[in-house]
């Protein structure tokens, strides 16, 4: 992984502010979260990255969203990688940030994470586990550290938090990669691009308890993801 600044090409030297910024989500019933996530890009960004919302909730999260501005797809309930999926597509700007809606994630850093990509990274991720990650379960912190560690094995590069879900993405990677995975979109989003020669950066990020109710069965996600991992590496070594 890379470590200094990076990119020679014309694309990679151009400035990105928050004008060409897109910040996006999946959203399931997340009520009692989205008013504070929506507020906190707002007041970040003065108000001038686009949101787009794909929204699979039977509560009043599409309407908060509206009333903030943000751009609401609605989708039947699938799972988090078809929502994230199409709201990655759906994105209008050059940069394209994935965020949860449940205010477990630092949109404070958004500025930092605009700056990895102007200073040349393709995919800027953010790794809750480097600050210890205290705010997540420990059956949860085990299975990412865990995660990072098979990801790391089979791609030959070390990587710190495989399952993040607050990355930052030039358009031109989400365009480039038929993306696959459903429980596992997250690996795979750091994996394809990490394997294909993309410049990815882990930076450090802050880690909150979730607001509202986890929308992932631990177990059954654990072993979704821990398949995902180990179809995509396959699959990229064979390219
Ligand atoms: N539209 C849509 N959004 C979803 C679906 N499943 C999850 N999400 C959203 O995707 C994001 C991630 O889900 P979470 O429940 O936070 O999953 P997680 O981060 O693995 O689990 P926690 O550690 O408990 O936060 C949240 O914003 C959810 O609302 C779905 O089927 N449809
Ligand atoms: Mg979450």
């Amino acid at each position: 992984m890379s470590t200094d600044a990076v990119g020679t090409d014309a694309e990679a030297t151009e400035q990105y502010t928050f004008d060409d910024l897109s910040v996006v989500m999946g959203t399931y019933n997340e009520e009692a979260a989205i008013e504070a996530v929506l507020s906190d890009i707002d007041r970040i960004t003065d108000g001038r990255a686009e949101v787009v919302c794909v929204d699979g909730s039977s509560d009043r999260t599409p309407e908060i969203a509206r009333e903030h501005g943000a751009r609401v797809i609605k989708q039947e309930p699938q799972g988090y990688g078809v929502a994230v999926r199409e709201a990655l597509l759906a994105a209008d700007r050059p940069v394209v940030v994935t965020t949860d809606c449940d205010d477990t994630y630092p949109m404070e850093q958004l500025p930092e994470f605009l700056d990895y990509v102007n200073r040349g990274y393709d995919v800027v991720s953010g790794d809750r586990l480097y600050w210890g990650a205290d705010a997540m379960p420990d059956f949860n912190r085990f299975g990412n550290q865990a995660f990072a560690l098979l990801a790391s094995a089979l791609m030959g590069e070390r990587v710190h938090d495989t399952t993040t879900g607050m990355r930052a993405y030039r358009r031109r990677v989400i365009e480039d990669v038929a993306w696959t995975e459903n429980t596992g979109l997250s690996a795979e989003l750091l994996i394809r691009p990490l394997m294909r020669g993309y410049d990815v950066r882990e930076v450090p990020i802050e880690y909150d308890e979730r607001a509202g109710e986890t929308k992932l069965d631990p177990i059954k996600g654990g072993l979704a993801i821990a398949k995902s991992i180990v179809k995509v590496c396959l699959e990229e070594r064979r390219q």
